[in-house]
């Protein structure tokens, strides 16, 4: 993963200062490619521990279909919850506090946070038990999933592009046209955040399955970690769908940057140095992708330095 810190310390020395959504501000390099071998290890960082189970339950909930956050909050993953929970904050149901700007002000705002916090978990429970509140609140829209699985034509029927894209992988690995958007512009407003990762291809050679991302918008520190094990992943997992052997998982970011408030964090992990890659395993032979659950994937001879705190930009 020296790829990575070299990345952090490019963008440390040459970024540009840009103001962004968020209100953050961010140093930002534009157009980056790294390549990763996983053939030589599980990139999944060492130089802060990251939490596997997570990547793996946003990416099996993605590969199903789903984008209701309550499967997720069921698997005890948060990592969409702000998405969900500010439809409700901003829906005229919700009657609790003034939510307005939550995410910057849980920051900044030890007052704010409190208060946000009892809020979330208010909504966690409802999503957990009141079915019309989680059918309402709970979907974030036609996130990855919908995407993915069923791609809404305009003659009613829907296209499922991982399964054709798992098909043609298997009938014509030689074709160049292996690929999966998420990047749909007729529905991009109805979204709770337009996709990050747009755009994937996958192609066969000597035996070996690659893949690679194109991703508009990267936050180097908190998200890229996430982004890479989540694609190395899937890129196991299709493998294996394909009975192909693992090649390069290759990523292209476009805004790749760092956020104003995570400078320290990245100065304390380049301290760091790099330890042996994990491998991945998956316990589970009969099942299929669309089948596979959390516990059937696991990492091994993961030892990573402790984990480097850094607040979400929301
Ligand atoms: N982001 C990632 N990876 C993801 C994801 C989000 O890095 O998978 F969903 C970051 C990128 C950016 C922010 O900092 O979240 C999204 O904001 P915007 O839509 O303004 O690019």
């Amino acid at each position: 993963m020296e790829q990575y810190l070299d990345l952090c310390k490019h963008i440390l020395h040459n970024g540009a200062s840009k103001e962004d959504r968020t209100g953050t501000g961010t140093l930002s390099v534009f157009g980056h490619q790294m390549r990763f071998d996983l053939a030589e290890g599980f990139p999944l960082m060492t130089t802060k521990k990251t939490a596997f189970r997570l990547i793996a339950s946003e990416l099996l909930w993605f590969i199903k279909g789903d984008t209701n956050v309550k499967s997720l909050i069921k698997e005890n993953n948060h990592i969409w919850d702000e998405w969900a929970f500010a439809q409700w904050v901003e829906s005229a149901e919700y009657s609790g506090p003034d939510m307005a700007d939550f995410g910057r002000k849980a920051n900044t705002d030890e007052e704010f946070a409190a208060l946000y916090k009892e809020q979330m978990l208010i909504f966690q429970d409802k999503i957990l038990n009141e079915t019309g509140f989680a059918e309402t609140y709970g979907d974030l829209g036609p996130v990855y999933g919908k995407q993915w699985r069923s791609w809404a034509k305009t003659d009613g029927d829907t296209i499922d592009q991982l399964k054709n894209v798992i098909d043609s992988i298997k009938k014509n690995p030689d074709s160049r046209r292996h690929i999966v958007t998420a990047w749909n512009p007729e529905f991009i407003e109805d979204m709770a955040l337009p996709p990050c990762h747009i755009m994937f291809q996958f192609y066969v050679a000597d035996g070996k399955l690659s893949c690679q991302l194109y991703q508009r918008s990267a936050d180097v520190f908190l998200g890229m970690p996430f982004n890479i094990a989540s694609y190395a992943l899937l890129t196991h997992l299709i493998a294996r769908e394909c009975s192909l052997a693992v090649g390069d998982f290759v990523y292209t970011t476009g805004d790749t940057h760092l956020y104003s408030n995570h400078l320290e964090q990245v100065n304390e992990q380049l301290t760091r140095s790099p330890k042996a890659l994990p491998t991945l395993v998956i316990t589970e032979d009969e099942k299929s992708i669309f089948e596979l659950e959390v516990e059937d994937i696991a990492i091994e001879g993961y030892d990573p330095h402790p984990r480097i705190k850094a607040p979400v930009a929301v």
